[in-house]
């Protein structure tokens, strides 16, 4: 769409990611802000609060396989087509995902690794990474965050029936002793069916393991690290029917958690063409991925999602690796607004997330927040008027108006270079 205008104008021929090259085409769409983050892995920094949720996570599967240092760089087939989404899935978007180039991408979800890892022959795992989405621009949305990815694959025959059905003896036994409300929706209905091929005794006894499996780590995390297996308050869960293309029946689990209901994540029984494709014959199992900001953002306290990517000893020194502290803000630096209007091309399909990643790319963490503050079609031209407001924040010191000035200029020419709009 719209980023193929820039090519012709200031983006390379050729981008690195990782010591990869990769040529560009109509598709490329990854910033060197973005590029800048795929070296990172957060979730391995030691210390750091994604690293001490990946661990006690991974504690809670002591007997499944730890995978953490995959690539980021994965095929839109991978990503996409081995877990059966639709051709024209929303999600395949150049303005919702990021792009090296047609062939390669930076992976949307660490599902995208479940083929690889069951070819491999894993039959329970998890894997953690970083996963990047192009999206809005706030407080609790970054385009890179990250992933836990868990499944389990029981062979299809009385004797697979038979281990899912001690496990989930042994998870039930493990949950009796805490304090835990689950609210729950029934394994399977109309909507949200067991698969053809499958068993419905089988697929609803995976079910109920997959259902203890999380409950269970819901409770190490929420229930045992969180506030001490003694707390009075009952932690409460519930289960939510839920659609994803490679997974039936699907569910999501939320938690309350300081007076809110939190999204944590998907899951389901994993689709027999997923299995298929890995070339795993006669198993059946489930999957689920969580988000670990958000978690770890109540978890710790930590009141704005770019904190997780400060250098600054402010927020390194506060953690310990293994413990889950509150997070004490020190003192907020003033925030600057700036605005920008301008008229889209006529039939441009100019898109709000095109902006943001103009803006990080050029301010990176200084940006606090965006909000498009006005729209207006006119109804001659044809054209779009927009709005966007810039809210420039450091965390870590003090910014001159001059400095912003300067970087909404550049955002400004950017914007009229990349995307030809006229600035009101
Ligand atoms: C997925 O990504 C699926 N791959 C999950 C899955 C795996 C389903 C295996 C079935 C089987 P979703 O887009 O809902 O689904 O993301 C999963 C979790 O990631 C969410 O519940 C949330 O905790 C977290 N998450 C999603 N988007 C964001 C975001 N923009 N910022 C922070 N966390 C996010
Ligand atoms: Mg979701």
């Amino acid at each position: 769409g719209s980023w193929r205008r820039s090519l012709s104008t200031q983006a390379p021929s050729h981008l690195e990611i990782l010591g990869q090259r990769f040529s560009a085409d109509d598709y490329t769409n990854i910033t060197p802000a973005i590029i800048s983050k795929t070296n990172k892995q957060l979730h391995l920094k030691p210390n750091h609060p994604l690293s001490t949720l990946r661990g006690l996570i991974e504690s809670a599967y002591p007997d499944f396989t730890h995978a953490s240092s995959l690539s980021p760089l994965v095929t839109p087939f991978q990503n996409f087509d081995e877990l059966s989404f639709a051709a024209d899935h929303p999600g395949r978007a150049v303005t919702d995902s990021y792009y090296a180039n047609r062939n390669m991408m930076l992976r949307t979800h660490t599902s995208a690794h479940e083929v690889e890892m069951f070819r491999k022959g894993e039959t329970k795992w998890l894997l953690t990474a970083d996963v990047y989405r192009r999206d809005e621009i706030d407080a609790s949305h970054y385009p890179v965050f990250h992933q836990v990815e868990g499944a389990r694959i029981f062979d299809q025959t009385p004797n697979g029936m038979k281990e899912v059905e001690e496990s989930n003896e042994y998870l039930s036994s493990l949950l009796s002793k805490s304090n835990i409300l689950i609210e729950d929706v029934p394994h399977i209905s109309e909507a949200n069916p067991v698969q053809p091929g499958h068993d419905p005794l089988f697929s609803a006894a995976l079910c109920q393991n997959l259902k203890l499996s999380l409950n269970h780590l819901m409770w190490k995390v929420f229930g045992e690290a969180a506030r001490g297996s003694s707390g009075s308050e009952p932690l409460k869960v519930r289960w939510i029917e839920a659609f994803f293309p490679f997974t039936s029946p699907s569910y999501e689990v939320e938690v309350f958690f300081q007076g809110k209901w939190l999204e944590i994540l998907g899951s389901g029984i994993i689709r027999q063409a997923t299995l298929d494709t890995a070339g795993v014959q006669d198993k059946v199992g489930w999957a689920f991925g969580l988000g670990l900001e958000r978690i770890a953002m109540v978890l710790y306290s930590v009141p704005d999602i770019r904190l997780f990517w400060s250098e600054d000893p402010r927020f390194l020194g506060q953690f310990e690796q293994g413990k889950i502290q509150t997070f004490k803000p020190y003192s907020k630096y003033p925030s600057c607004f700036k605005d920008v209007s301008f008229w889209t091309p006529q039939a441009s399909a100019f898109h709000e997330n095109d902006f943001c990643d103009i803006v990080r790319d050029t301010a990176g963490d200084l940006v606090e927040g965006v909000q498009r503050i006005d729209s207006f079609l006119h109804p001659k031209t044809n054209r779009t008027s927009l709005c966007y407001r810039v809210n420039y924040r450091s965390m870590d010191r003090s910014l001159s108006n001059e400095e912003i000035n300067h970087v909404q200029n550049q955002v400004v020419d950017r914007l009229k270079a990349q995307f030809g709009v006229e600035i009101r």
